[in-house]
């Protein structure tokens, strides 16, 4: 079937492919740079630590920022659209010696803000509370030791100063992702002391003067980690409470859930109470493991609320690290699945849909949405990739690949 063909096929239920094409190449999707190099950072060697943790040991991974910078300029070519890329505070750019987190600022991010304005592109930014010895028993900024609350206090002061550095720079807002490890392996005997203690920490924060409207922080929320079955700080409903009374955004990360909830559900509400909606895609497989983000059933019903409550209200970033496969490959086909089902749900006929919803009419609205299921989705893809200059099948592959082969292989 031709591109033409399937807009007749799409206009007859009253779908606009045209419209589609364009409302997509507007969505840009913040590119985690972590997925490059398993989360590592420019500060160690060590990889990642204290919280976090990647699996695998596929060759070829970046390991220092010329690497980095080449390896995602080099993803991005092969994806529609213009992107944002999300850096996190450990891949700052140091000089002779590594300035610790408590002192880092905009001099460490100079080449990225350098890079990203050559590029025309957004930054977000991240404080990293993990991989460092300040992590003490498993605690940041809810320890009960004050001069490591201090010293995350300060870092988190720091990046805020970052962030509006990059958002002024670039001439565009600057998300700022707060996630902390913080939690306890076994039962602890006091839940409330560190949620009062994180709370403490962050109003210092965010009591610094930063620029709101370039500057958006949100705050991500988290159900266990390993080594952190038993409890965590920044659970769902901490996070909600601080958000919503600090005027700040709530960040839902699809693997920090139960694995039977659906985090689709959930974006109604946030946006209602909270305005915008900030996400961290990702792909649990039994646990919060960041998996590669597929075009399964997840990914599809968070794009589908995504599409339906307008995508401008949405911060979307990705957030998975696999280091058992090409790092290339793992970008590419995530930030391409991602762009794919919010093509599939721009190209239902919503309104319709609702419509039977609101009559009552439950078998049609079953069948329309199976039915639609198969729709030629692909060959308006393929239209939107050819506008974009970039392959729109399985050919991307081909040039990983040769990248691999003639680039990352001899690393
Ligand atoms: C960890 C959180 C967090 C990190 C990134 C690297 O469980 O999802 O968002 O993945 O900050
Ligand atoms: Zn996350």
């Amino acid at each position: 079937m031709s591109y033409a063909e399937a807009k007749k096929k799409y206009a007859k239920i009253g779908v606009d492919t045209e419209k589609a094409i364009e409302q997509l190449g507007k969505i840009a999707i913040s590119m985690h740079c972590w997925q490059g190099d398993d989360v590592g950072g420019f500060e160690s060697v060590g990889g990642a630590s204290n919280g976090i943790q990647t699996t695998g040991n596929y060759p070829g991974k970046a390991t220092n920022p010329e690497q980095l910078m080449a390896d995602v300029d080099f993803a991005m070519s092969l994806i529609p659209g213009k992107h944002r890329l999300n850096l996190h505070a450990c891949y700052g750019i140091h000089k002779d010696k590594v300035v610790d987190r408590d002192k880092i600022g905009v001099e460490q991010f100079k080449p990225w803000v350098a890079w990203a304005k050559e590029r025309g592109i957004g930054l977000d930014f991240n404080p990293t509370f993990f991989s460092h010895a300040n992590v003490k028993d498993g605690l940041t900024l809810s320890s009960p030791d004050k001069a490591i609350r201090e010293f995350w206090i300060k870092h988190g002061i720091q990046c805020l100063k970052i962030a509006e550095y990059m958002a002024k720079e670039c001439g565009s807002p600057c998300a700022i992702n707060f996630w902390c490890p913080d939690g306890f392996k076994d039962d602890p005997s006091d839940r409330l002391g560190p949620r009062q203690r994180m709370a403490e920490s962050l109003d210092r924060i965010f009591k610094t003067k930063y620029n709101k409207k370039l500057v958006i922080p949100t705050f991500e929320s988290k159900l266990f980690g390993i080594g952190v079955e038993s409890y965590t700080v920044n659970s769902h409903e901490f996070v909600m409470g601080y958000a919503q009374s600090r005027k700040i955004l709530a960040l839902l990360d699809m693997g920090h859930f139960h694995l039977t909830e659906n985090v689709a559900d959930k974006i109604s509400s946030f946006l209602m109470f909270f305005g915008k909606v900030a996400f961290h895609i990702s792909r649990p497989v039994r646990w919060d493991s960041d998996h590669v983000i597929r075009q399964n059933d997840d990914l599809r019903g968070a794009a589908q609320e995504i599409v339906k409550m307008g995508p401008e209200n949405f911060i979307i970033a990705l957030d998975f690290f696999d280091a058992s496969i090409n790092r290339i490959a793992a970008w590419v086909l995530g930030m391409r699945n991602m762009q794919k089902e919010l093509l599939k749900a721009m190209l239902q006929p919503n309104d319709c849909l609702k419509k039977l919803q609101d009559e009552g009419k439950f078998t049609a609205q079953l069948v329309y949405q199976e039915e639609l299921k198969n729709y030629p989705m692909d060959e308006v893809w393929a239209e939107f990739c050819k506008r974009e200059k970039v392959p729109a099948g399985e050919d991307w592959f081909k040039a990983v690949e040769k990248y691999e082969k003639d680039v990352l292989l001899k690393r």
